[in-house]
């Protein structure tokens, strides 16, 4: 589809205000750091490793003492560590012109950084962060992907249903603790923000099921693209279900939010080999990569040429360490792999993304750029040549066996050990798409589209014990006092995939597939897989069961930045009495709430979707 809105798109070129030249020639392009990552240090070879960004015991206090992967119930929050430790952070949400690719685009970024700035903390630290919204247009919020929020359901960040958005100018200090420890991600929740640069990653120290030595700390993988995401959702909301592909698609993508284009492809203004991320290795030790995929819709095949890694941990879950070539992961997926530097100190190679081609329903790409590479240099490497390593691997044997899919479920067991049990309550949910009567391609969970109400967020009106009388299109399901719920998902018509991610949550994974569940296999049942966000494969199914142990709403939605736009998203009440007797909920969000409404009140809120 070549309607790209590129020209709608004005972009000023702004670069004599770029006068650092800290990082110049960083990734061996042409452009200053600063130009094409803003106030980032990621991807440079001078970038910090963790632990030099906050004071305290960070990570080598281990305030987890002797509890391991394994002897310690991660959910169970008596038994986490008592630290008293607070991190603290203070961002300012922007619109800044930036250039990760090469090519200018404005980006929304906090403090002016891409990727936004790492929170880092131990387990059982609280963690606040002040947000002001330096937007002059738009709210925002801000969601802590993965956390569980026990007794802060009014911290999620997702606008509409735990909060109002943060009125331009306005700001919001989020505090909730770090209940789970390894990899996860924050970002921008309104609307499909997060997919113009609002986004960081997250590293909570704790303990861990394989050794290493080194912690290169995250590695961010995304697609992107080159236009401003409200035109994204425009096309998206008027692609066709009868044709071929389902726009929009990617032009590029990054690692370490750092990659080179093509200039000849574009009209906007670029600059050609910006610059590839550069990692460091050091021969003969272990180094932890922390995976992150904060793509909007790619499902990205993660490599290092002629190496293999161990996964040891995905999501906030770790698993019993397992060696593998390729790393699949989706959208708001995380995957922590050891990796030892087995070559000599001069050697380098290519750590490397790899998307699923066109049109197969994984990924849809414009069919430029398929891969992005990034170095990694030994310590005697010269740093000024690229490396030379190529790979043997083919996705598609990946891709077409696995139907686009995660890795299978019988390959990845948490480490801490929690059977399948009986579910106190079972729900079931027909997943589809197509027209509505208006022409606009949606989703329907059972027949309903999700819409948010930015102004009326679901947790107050459940709070108040309006739970019942919302409109039919919030998707609210009272779970009562059910203490788990069994959901059986199934989704027809459509050749995509759905990365499906619970809010509050980890959720066993019991059983996922072609067609439709049998009602009974559920594989590993003895220690299923647990994880917050799981692909349900095209025309397929996938079998979740969650503990109701966590007073408030929480959404369970798909993680493609369209797909939830277009309502693929329901949301779970969940221990109605305690919330309304337990639960209180701060005055800042009323404030906030208010704030907005005075905003909407003389600006007209074009609220193109329900956001993610
Ligand atoms: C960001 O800047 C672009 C280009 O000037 C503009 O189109 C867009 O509306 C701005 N967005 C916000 C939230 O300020
Ligand atoms: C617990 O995990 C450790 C590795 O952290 C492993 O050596 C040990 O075998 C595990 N114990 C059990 C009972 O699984
Ligand atoms: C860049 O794109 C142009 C136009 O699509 C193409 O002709 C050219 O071969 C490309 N250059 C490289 C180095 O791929
Ligand atoms: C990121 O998620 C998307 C969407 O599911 C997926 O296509 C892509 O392969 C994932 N990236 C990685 C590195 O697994
Ligand atoms: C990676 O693992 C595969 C299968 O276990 C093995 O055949 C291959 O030799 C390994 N490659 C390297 C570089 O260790
Ligand atoms: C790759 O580069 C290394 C030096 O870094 C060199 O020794 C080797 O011959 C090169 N291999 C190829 C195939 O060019
Ligand atoms: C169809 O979906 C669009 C996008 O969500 C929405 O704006 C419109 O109101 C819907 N039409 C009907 C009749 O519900
Ligand atoms: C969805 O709508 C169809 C057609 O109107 C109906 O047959 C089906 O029972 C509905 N499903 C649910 C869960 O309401
Ligand atoms: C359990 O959940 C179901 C909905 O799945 C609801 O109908 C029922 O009332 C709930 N039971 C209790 C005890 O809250
Ligand atoms: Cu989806």
């Amino acid at each position: 589809m070549g309607f790209f809105a590129k020209a709608a798109i004005a972009v000023s070129l702004v670069t004599s205000v770029f006068s650092s030249s800290l990082f110049e020639g960083s990734g061996k392009g042409k452009m200053f750091q600063s130009r094409t990552n803003g106030a980032s240090t990621f991807g440079t070879l001078e970038h910090l490793s963790l632990g030099h960004w906050v004071v305290g015991p960070l990570p080598l206090g281990k305030p987890w003492a002797d509890r391991t992967v394994n002897n310690t119930n991660p959910y169970d929050t008596a038994a986490t560590p008592v630290t008293g430790m607070t991190r603290s952070y203070s961002w300012t949400v922007t619109n800044t012109t930036l250039a990760p690719d090469g090519v200018e685009i404005p980006m929304l970024v906090a403090n002016g950084q891409f990727p936004g700035p790492l929170i880092e903390a131990n387990w059982g630290d609280w963690i606040e962060v002040t947000v002001t919204n330096g937007l002059e247009t738009e709210g925002t919020s801000i969601h802590w992907h993965g956390f569980l929020q026990t007794g802060t359901p009014y911290e999620d960040g997702v606008p509409g249903i735990s909060q109002c958005p943060i009125a331009p100018g306005k700001s919001f200090t989020y505090r909730f603790r770090a209940e789970l420890y390894g990899t996860s991600w924050w970002h921008g929740h309104l609307s499909a923000q997060y997919i113009n640069g609002l986004a960081g990653p997250i590293v909570i120290h704790g303990p861990k099921s394989h050794a290493y030595d080194i912690d290169l700390g995250p590695v961010m993988l995304s697609d992107w693209f080159h236009t401003y995401y409200k035109n994204l959702l425009e096309q998206v909301y008027y692609a066709s279900p009868v044709g071929p592909i389902f726009p929009p698609m990617a032009e590029n993508m990054l690692i370490q939010g750092k990659a080179s284009y093509n200039c000849s492809n574009t009209k906007l203004p670029c600059t050609p080999n910006a610059g590839s991320a550069q990692f460091k290795f050091t021969s003969g030790k272990k180094h932890l990569i922390r995976l992150i995929n904060h793509s909007a819709e790619a499902l990205i095949f993660f490599s290092i040429d002629g190496y293999n890694v161990t996964v040891i941990a995905n999501d906030f879950v770790p698993v019993e360490s397992y060696s593998t070539d390729l790393v699949t992961i989706a959208v708001g997926q995380r995957t922590d792999i050891v990796v030892e530097a087995t070559g000599k100190p001069t050697d380098s190679v290519w750590m490397r993304i790899t998307e699923g081609p066109c049109k197969t329903g994984c990924s849809l790409n414009d069919g430029l750029s398929f891969t992005t590479t990034a170095a990694i240099y030994y310590e005697d490497a010269n740093t000024d040549v690229a490396p030379n390593t190529t790979s043997s691997i083919n996705p598609s044997r990946y891709l077409f066996p696995l139907n686009c899919n995660n890795q299978p479920l019988d390959v990845t067991v948490p480490a801490y050990v929690m059977p399948a049990k009986e579910p106190s309550t079972t729900l079931s949910f027909l997943m589809t798409g197509g027209d509505n009567s208006t022409g606009q391609f949606v989703w329907w969970m059972n027949n309903i589209t999700f819409r948010a109400d930015w102004n009326d967020p679901e947790l107050l009106e459940a709070k108040l014990g309006n739970a019942a009388s919302l409109p039919v299109e919030r998707a609210l399901y009272d779970l009562g006092t059910n203490s788990s719920v069994r959901l059986i998902m199934t989704s027809v018509g459509f050749p995509a995939s759905h990365p499906m991610h619970i809010h509050g949550h980890n959720m066993q994974v019991l059983a996922e597939g072609v067609g439709s569940w049998d009602g009974t296999t559920v594989v590993n049942a003895a220690n299923p897989q647990r994880r917050d966000t799981q692909l349900i494969q095209p025309n397929g199914y996938l079998v979740v069961q969650i503990d109701l142990n966590n007073p408030g709403v929480w959404p369970f939605h798909c993680y493609v930045a369209w797909h939830v736009s277009e309502g693929m998203s329901i949301n779970f009440f969940e221990q109605a009495p305690t919330l309304e007797k337990e639960v209180q909920i701060p005055y800042k969000i009323a404030q906030t709430c208010r704030d907005w409404s005075a905003w909407t009140g003389d600006h007209v809120v074009s609220q193109i979707d329900s956001g993610l």
